[in-house]
């Protein structure tokens, strides 16, 4: 890595040597190929030079041939995958050798760092995100946020560097043993190739699948030695293939589910992530109202797929059976589109749904189909489902559901602020198209009723629950977002499992704004043993952390707003700034 700038776009991007591109089209391949082969014909069989010629230098090896190294970049920019997120180690270095100059590299302290980053990256932009990790330990080290990704269908290629092939057997130091065993279960798919010459299909394969429905992660363990070696000419067939999936309701299924909403007296429908993952947003509101039914949000929802300023917009629905039962009485029609059925936390047992209802499913996870508890399931694309629905059903007679009142300003007392008050002020400073990360775990209710999200690609939010993946998932939202502003309410708990993300923060310019909410306890846990009538647990506090502190010390500008006037005043000059900022806000923790 011979120079390094930093920033938002892509020309001032961190970039990697000014080495030319080993190939700039397919012309140029074919060429080179022909070169290798050619070469290769001089070659004895052995892979000896052939006589007179002498020994391979990096210099020589790229005029007659074509390294594994250099057809995996090419392919990786004609699948249009020219940004990496990593951590790296010995392992890797052979991957990152030469980084060609239109590649960017984020380097990230922390695999969890690493991982979250891409995901948020690979959600915003609706594309697989490439991360390099070091062997076993790095792997691991992800293995949390890669949690979230597994549940969030994110289109990750984890690739992570293997031992050298001649020392995997002896297990050498840094040797991935049982390499393909480590990710599971949150891979789709996981591999090792076993020659040097099958990891360009093994890329190739890996990025297709991370695409492909239902998306998800992928893992690929490469032996560092196989960078250098030649390349199969063949290779040069992968570059650009494109592997699609579609799908689409035939006329049957199609009018089986129509039919049903149209017989409907009172419908409801439940969106969930991948409604707004397939940018299927507007066809939903479209249903809604052709339907004249409430909308409400599947339970744990990591993305928002429904404007929650619209008038059929009834919130988040809570996350356990019975309640969700409760919330759902009256409907005689339940169609649930983009979300498992559903995604349950705290055990409230109680009938899966209301008396006399019906539910419908539609989702690209047969996994998901397959396994719910009830009613019938349509696994199909997401984003033709919905509009075919919206286009295909009856407009209703019914009068449309009653707007929802706006809750009330939150009280502002003495002594530290609501997590209502701080929302309200989120909501009446930040710019309408701003998205928002959130990792505060008890107070996600109140975000959802007073935050304003119309936009797709507003919202996002953990999918397993796994802590530590918000603040840098911000970042990659934020670098695939380069026109909207990022705002991530992070938890005093939460933040601490990936802080390390300020330094990536600072160093790219990545200008993303931390509310911190400092209400020094495991709030959510709190909450918790409350339902589970549990007392006596140690461990739920977290007093004493100095975030501003820690900003400064990863190089972040951090302040401190303990008053409305405060907080409008830090908020609006963060959202001013072309740098990331850190907001630490005491907040009251009550009713746990
Ligand atoms: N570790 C990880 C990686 N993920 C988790 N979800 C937890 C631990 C357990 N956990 C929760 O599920 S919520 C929570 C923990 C520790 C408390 C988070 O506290 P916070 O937010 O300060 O971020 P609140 O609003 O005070 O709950
Ligand atoms: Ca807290």
């Amino acid at each position: 890595m011979t120079k390094e700038t930093v920033g938002m776009n892509s020309e001032q991007c961190f970039t990697g040597s000014d080495r030319r591109t080993f190939l700039k089209g397919a012309g140029a391949l074919a060429a080179s190929v022909v070169a290798a082969e050619s070469a290769l014909a001089q070659q004895p069989h052995d892979g000896q030079p052939a006589r007179g010629e002498s020994q391979t230098t990096s210099q020589n090896r790229n005029k007659i041939t074509t390294s594994v190294h250099d057809v995996t970049y090419d392919l990786l920019r004609r699948q249009g995958l020219t940004t990496v997120f990593g951590n790296p180690g010995s392992n890797e270095l052979p991957f990152l050798k030469d980084f060609p100059s239109d590649f960017r590299y984020f380097l990230a302290l922390h695999e969890g760092v690493a991982v979250g980053m891409a995901d948020g990256y690979a959600q915003a932009t609706g594309k697989p995100a490439l991360i390099n990790l070091h062997s076993t330990a790095g792997s691991g080290n992800g293995m949390g946020a890669l949690a979230n990704a597994w549940n969030s269908h994110s289109p990750l290629i984890v690739m992570a560097g293997q031992q050298t092939r001649a020392m995997v057997g002896v297990e050498a130091l840094l040797t991935n043993v049982d390499s393909t065993q480590l990710p599971r279960p949150l891979v789709k798919w996981s591999y090792e190739p076993s020659t040097a010459q099958d990891v360009t299909l093994a890329m190739s394969r890996a990025l297709h699948m991370a695409a492909l429905p239902p998306s998800g992660p992928v893992y690929l363990s490469v032996p560092y030695d196989d960078w250098a070696a030649e390349a199969d000419p063949r290779s040069s067939a992968l570059l650009d293939r494109q592997v699609h999936a579609v799908g689409s309701f035939d006329g049957v299924s199609l009018s089986r589910v129509v039919d049903r909403l149209n017989a409907a007296k009172n419908p409801a429908l439940v969106l969930g992530p991948e409604v707004d993952a397939c940018r299927g947003n507007a066809h939903a509101v479209r249903l809604a109202e052709k339907l004249r039914a409430p909308v409400w949000v599947a339970p744990s929802a990591p993305r928002c797929p429904f404007p929650t300023t619209h008038p059929h917009f009834r919130g988040l629905l809570p996350a356990s059976i019975k309640r969700i039962s409760a919330a759902l009485s009256g409907h005689d029609v339940i169609l649930v589109i983009g979300a498992p059925v559903f995604r349950y936390h705290q055990y409230e047992p109680g009938t899966y749904l209301p008396e006399g209802a019906e539910l419908i499913a539609v989702t690209s996870d047969p996994q998901e189909a397959a396994r719910a508890p009830v009613g019938d399931a349509v696994v199909g694309n997401i984003h033709t489902t919905l509009q075919a629905l919206a286009d295909n059903v009856r407009r209703s007679g019914r009068p449309s559901p009653t707007t929802q009142p706006r809750p009330a300003p939150a009280e502002i007392g003495p002594g530290p602020l609501l997590p209502e008050a701080v929302f309200d002020v989120i909501a009446a400073t930040a710019p309408s198209d701003a998205i928002y990360l959130n990792e505060s775990t008890s107070t996600t209710d109140f975000l959802w009723h007073r935050l304003p999200m119309q936009e797709q690609g507003s919202y996002y939010f953990p999918a397993a629950g796994g802590l530590g993946w918000a603040m840098p998932a911000a970042l990659g939202v934020q670098l695939a977002e380069p026109s909207r502003r990022v705002i991530a309410v992070i938890g005093d708990g939460s933040a601490n499992y990936s802080i390390t993300a300020l330094w990536t923060a600072a160093r790219y310019k990545i200008p993303v704004v931390f509310l911190i909410m400092k209400n020094g306890t495991y709030g959510a846990l709190r909450w918790f043993a409350q339902v589970l009538k549990i007392e006596g647990v140690p461990g739920l506090d977290v007093p004493g952390i100095d975030f501003i502190s820690l900003a400064k010390g990863y190089g972040v500008e951090g302040v401190c707003a303990a008053t409305v006037d405060n907080l409008k005043q830090a908020l609006t000059a963060a959202l001013g700034s072309q740098a990331p900022t850190l907001i630490e806000v005491p907040t009251r923790a009550e009713g746990f």
